[in-house]
This record gives C-alpha cells, sequence and structure tokens, in this order.
C-alpha cells in the first residue's frame, strides 16, 4: 500500500507532465447510460475486473489519483462501477477478476433481488490476480448496488482508496421500455494526497458519477419534461439532497437490499431529502422554469471549495471572500452538485416583471454585527420596510422571520453592507431562476445572478405560490457566513390569514458561530438557552421548525412532559402541506436534516411543564425550548 500511495503521490507532483502514471488506464466518469454486458435470451453476461487506474475527479486536466476501479474487461475502467441494467427477470452471470496487485477483493451486492431469506449472502473474496463467477437472478424491480473493498472496509468506513469501487444495479419492470432516466451515484474520497491535515473540509473529496462540481454533467431538461433519477447514495457518509426552485416527489426508496415504490398518495413531496448512508431513491419532478437550478447536499463542507486533488490549499474560504473570486458558482462550491439547466422553446420567460402592480417593496440589509472577529465575524439580516433603517445590532443574531403572502408579488432588494461578497437564496420557493440566488449561475443564457459584492444591492422578485414554512440565507461561503448569522426563517400566509406568534411559533435552529459550541449545541432561534414558549392547553399551535444549521443533518426533534414523549401532529414538509390522510397524530419524535423545514401541530392536553428538544439522531441533547402551559 505504501508504495502504491508513493507512486500516486509522485505522478500528482508532476502533473503538467501530461504523462501520469503511463501504465495506468485512466477512469472515464460513468454517466450511467450504457448498460454493460450482454443480454441473451434473459440472461446477462458481465465481465468485470478490478484494477489500479488513474482518476481525474477535477476534470482531465487537473491532477488524479490512483485507485482500484471496476470496468469491463477489455474497457476503459469507470467510476461508479459499470452498471448492471436489466428487466425484472433476469438472470444474471457476472464474473469478477481481481487485476488489484496484492490486495484481496471483497465483494458485496452481487446477489439475487428479492433476497431469499433474511440476511445477504456472503461477499465473494477474490484473491490478487484470480477471478470468480456468480450467478444470482433480478426478479424485483428497483434500485440497487455493488460495492467492494480491498482494505477490509465496511460499507460505513469506506472512505479510502478503494471508495469508488461501487456500481448501480438497476432493475426494470416489465413491459414497457424503461422512461428515459437518469442515474446519479454519490460518492466520497479522502484525498490523501493532499489537502490540510485536520481540516475534514480540506481532504473531502466529493463526487456524483465520478466528478466533482464543477466538473459534474450538467443536465438539460425543456419546460414541461419530467426529470426522473435514481440517486444512489454509496459513500460513507449521509447527505441532505436539495433541489433548487422546485418540488420532486419521492417515488420509491431502498437500501441497496430491497426497494419500496410508493403509491401516488405516499410519495413525499420535498425540496429536501436526506440519503443516509447506503441510501437510494427514485425521485421526479417537472421543471416548469427556465434557467439554471441545482441540486445538491446541504451540507456545506460536501460542496465547500477546495482545490483539486492533491494540491495544498490550506486556507479553504479565502477564495470566496476576497475579490479574486469571480464566478461563485464555478469557483465557491465544489464536490456534490448537480447543475440542471431549462430550456424554453418559447425562449426566455419574463419572469416576475419589476413593474407588476400591489407588489410589497422590503429591503433585507445585510450588515455587521459588533462583537465578532475577522476569522468567526457576527453579521445580521434586517428587515427594513417604509420609515427608516433598523438600529444597527451587536453581538450574534439570526434573521428576523420574514413573513409574506401567497400570491402577493413581493420585491426584496438585498443590501450587502459587509466587506464580503455574498448572496441570498431563497429555500423552497418556486420561482425565477435569476432571482435563486447562486450568484454566476442563476439566470440563464448570458444573463445570469451577480454575486452581491460589497456596498452593493440586488433586487429579487418572485410571488410565492404556496403557503408555508421556507428559509432564506446566504449561498456565499456558507460555513463562514451561515455562522455569522445569515439564515432566517421565510414564513408565507394564506391571503387574509394574519401571522399570531401565540399559536404560530417558529423554532429556528443553526450552528453557534463559537466553534466550541458547535460541537456540543445548536442554537434555537439564535439562543444557547432560548426563553420559555407560552402555550395554552386545549388550543392548537403551529410550530414550525427550520435546520439550517452548518453540520448537524441528523437532528431529531422531541417534544417532551415529565419526562415522556408527547403527541403532535405532523402537518407540512419543506413548505408543502401533507394530505389530510396522512396528517396523523403521533408520538411526537421527528428528524429534521439540514435544508428541511417541518411543521407540526401541538394541543397541549393540560397546564404545565413541556419540553422542546433537539438531540443526535443518538439521543445527545443539542438544545432545549421549555413551553410554560397555561
Ligand atoms: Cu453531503
Amino acid at each position: 500500500m505504501r508504495s502504491r500511495l508513493l507512486a500516486a503521490a509522485l505522478t500528482v507532483l508532476l502533473p503538467m507532465s501530461g504523462r501520469s502514471a503511463p501504465d495506468l488506464d485512466r477512469v472515464l466518469p460513468n454517466d450511467g447510460r450504457r448498460p454493460a454486458g450482454t443480454l441473451r435470451d434473459g440472461v446477462l453476461t458481465v465481465h468485470l475486473e478490478a484494477r489500479p487506474a488513474m482518476w481525474h475527479p477535477d476534470g482531465d486536466d487537473a491532477p488524479g489519483a490512483e485507485v482500484p476501479a471496476f470496468g469491463e474487461r477489455g474497457r476503459a475502467p469507470e467510476i461508479p462501477g459499470p452498471l448492471i441494467r436489466v428487466p425484472v427477470g433476469t438472470e444474471v452471470v457476472v464474473t469478477v477478476r481481481n487485476a488489484v496487485p496484492r490486495d484481496t477483493l471483497v465483494i458485496h451486492g452481487l446477489h439475487a433481488r428479492p433476497l431469499r431469506g433474511a440476511a445477504a449472502p456472503d461477499p465473494l473474496r477474490v484473491a490478487p490476480g484470480a477471478a470468480r463467477e456468480m450467478r444470482f437472478r433480478l426478479d424485483t424491480p428497483g434500485t440497487y448496488y455493488y460495492w467492494g473493498t480491498t482494505m477490509g472496509r465496511v460499507f460505513q468506513h469506506r472512505t479510502r482508496e478503494d471508495a469508488q469501487l461501487s456500481g448501480a444495479i438497476v432493475v426494470d419492470p416489465p413491459g414497457s421500455p424503461p422512461p428515459a432516466d437518469r442515474i446519479l451515484v454519490i460518492g466520497i474520497w479522502t484525498d490523501t494526497l493532499g489537502g490540510v491535515p485536520g481540516t475534514r473540509s480540506g481532504r473531502m473529496l466529493f463526487v456524483v458519477n465520478g466528478r466533482s462540481w464543477p466538473h459534474t454533467e450538467r443536465l438539460t431538461y425543456g419546460v414541461g419534461d419530467t426529470a426522473r433519477w435514481r440517486v444512489l447514495n454509496i459513500s460513507a457518509d449521509v447527505h441532505p439532497m436539495h433541489l433548487h426552485g422546485f418540488y420532486f416527489r419521492i417515488d420509491s426508496r431502498g437500501d441497496g437490499r430491497g426497494d419500496t415504490t410508493y403509491a401516488d398518495g405516499d410519495r413525499d413531496l420535498v425540496v429536501t431529502q436526506l440519503m443516509p448512508v447506503g441510501q437510494t431513491m427514485r425521485m421526479s419532478w417537472v421543471p416548469e422554469r427556465p434557467g439554471n437550478w441545482l441540486f445538491h447536499c446541504h451540507i456545506p463542507e460536501h460542496f465547500a471549495p477546495r482545490r483539486p486533488l492533491g494540491l495544498r490549499f490550506p486556507e479553504m474560504h479565502g477564495a470566496a471572500r476576497g475579490h479574486a473570486e469571480t464566478n461563485h458558482a464555478l469557483e465557491g462550491m465544489n464536490g456534490l452538485v448537480i447543475g440542471v439547466t431549462v430550456t424554453s422553446g418559447a425562449g426566455a420567460a419574463a419572469g416576475d416583471a419589476p413593474e407588476r402592480d400591489g407588489r410589497r417593496r422590503l429591503r433585507l440589509l445585510v450588515r455587521e454585527n459588533a462583537g465578532g472577529t475577522a476569522d468567526a465575524p457576527y453579521y445580521g439580516f434586517a428587515l427594513h420596510e417604509g420609515g427608516t433603517e433598523p438600529p444597527p445590532e451587536s453581538g450574534h443574531r439570526v434573521g428576523p422571520p420574514i413573513v409574506l403572502t401567497r400570491g402577493q408579488p413581493v420585491s426584496i432588494t438585498v443590501v450587502n453592507r459587509t466587506p464580503e461578497p455574498t448572496a441570498v437564496h431563497w429555500h423552497g420557493i418556486e420561482l425565477e431562476s435569476y432571482f435563486d440566488g447562486v450568484a454566476g449561475f442563476s439566470g440563464a443564457g448570458t444573463r445570469l445572478a451577480p454575486v452581491i459584492a460589497p456596498a452593493d444591492s440586488f433586487e429579487a422578485r418572485f410571488t410565492p405560490p404556496r403557503a408555508g414554512t421556507f428559509i432564506y440565507h446566504t449561498h456565499v461561503d456558507e460555513i463562514r457566513q451561515q455562522r455569522a448569522g445569515l439564515a432566517g426563517a421565510l414564513v408565507v400566509l394564506e391571503p387574509g390569514a394574519r401571522f399570531d406568534p401565540a399559536t404560530d411559533v417558529i423554532v429556528l435552529i443553526t450552528s453557534p458561530s463559537d466553534s466550541a459550541d458547535a460541537t456540543r449545541a445548536v442554537l434555537l432561534n439564535g439562543s444557547l438557552a432560548p426563553p420559555p414558549l407560552a402555550f395554552r392547553a386545549g388550543v392548537p399551535h403551529r410550530v414550525r421548525f427550520i435546520n439550517i444549521t452548518t453540520g448537524r443533518p441528523g437532528i431529531r426533534l422531541e417534544l417532551r412532559r415529565d419526562g415522556e414523549v408527547s403527541k403532535w401532529r405532523v402537518v407540512a414538509k419543506d413548505g408543502a402541506d401533507l394530505p389530510a390522510a396522512r396528517r396523523r397524530t403521533g408520538a411526537a419524535r421527528q428528524p429534521i436534516s439540514i435544508g428541511e423545514t417541518v411543521d407540526v401541530e401541538i394541543t397541549p392536553p393540560a397546564a404545565g411543564a413541556m419540553r422542546l428538544e433537539a438531540r443526535t439522531a443518538t439521543g445527545v441533547l443539542l438544545g432545549v425550548i421549555p413551553i410554560l402551559v397555561r
């Protein structure tokens, strides 16, 4: 292993020679459109081979690294590995040859679906230089995968050299040809060649179909098309995947062994879906508005800028802060990001016209609050609607709630008075691309939204089509600026409704600015120790939970009384109301990931003390809001 790493390191030291490891094939990014093998008389024959290859996740011209990768025998190695895609009822014969010197290849997932018996069969072990054959039948439609290790890893710990030994298995239902779907395989990799020891963002690489943004494939659809994606998280971390500008339906979920397809009424409608380690999903959405849109993981570390593989870059956030950055979308993001371009046959839409009658006008001031430091500044949003500007603030603050009305056009001019560029994303709002807040990317053609430079401003215009709970937050240098305070609740009410804080309660969950605090707690409405809420017995209260932390994708919310978990009714997710049949009253326990909002209805049965708790997935308490019921 040491000698292989040394060889790879030497290759990286000579990236300009154009002769990196001449004895190794280059890995091709696998876009999942070509099924591997030969299908004849209901039998698919595939010859897989694992061998060392040169992988260039940041594009062909960037440095690469030597990794073991799967390929079809006689073809270039691919990341992700060759796609096994067959009609239901196919028998699959796979031979796996291990051309990785010295290391035994252990390969999982090459087995029947459905599983016969409770557990997956033993993995296949292939000695160096050896080949073995597997035969199995695929009798259940779904999205599955196989994965291998040459380092003796378990799935959850595959982050090192062998972490890209994975491939998708898709079983299509009988009958008509499969719809034109796309397969997006998520992978992560530890850059053992460069990076900054001790800083995770400096050395972790995140890829979709073997490439890291902005070198991921750009998907293109026409307005009104249906986008159908199979997303596979074959990586050793969780990813809350967020779609800008549109809701998507979850058509099925799986774990690699089984796959559950949902009936129409049971398909979740979301803008963010947490993908646990090893999960697959089938999702669909209809791009109704033209322009550029993002589908990305909402953990800032998973799309933060990083230098190409193997190059050291100690100041990870400097690029986004300085004036050197010319395009936020291309230079300020990396990793787990997919760009979608939606074309319109009728030319660019007029969009939300500036002179539309009855438009409500707001200014959103982005200001530096007193008390921060250069490394950890305090930035605050302040809302200004007529009259004099709100007075300056000090200390760490979260954004004030912005309360809008469904169907009422609004203009929000973001005024940047901080010393660094910024931009605001209206998370979950269905709006025109240009106003979506991804500087250098939102928009269409050559009309792209600029980053908001210091002392500059940007007018966002939209007409919220849906009442619910949304988020507004910075989409520039997210780890730094969100922690500085640039995130808030965006609530859209039905026409005629009034926001009554006595029964309508926002719980905004963010990360503390202070790193030590961030390791053990979250802020609830901007505070480590928020004041008690006053509820009334027998009265329904709507509580709007928002997770816009920078590093807590696995928060579990709980409502407790006398130590016992109480009951509540989940009524909306990501701003979309749940269908009436799914608004069931149940145990007051709800996961919420980054970029998700969840609305619950709480009707306290009697006077007394209750607690709203934010916990980790394993139960560690992160924050509490006391509730006094009268
Ligand atoms: Cu992620």
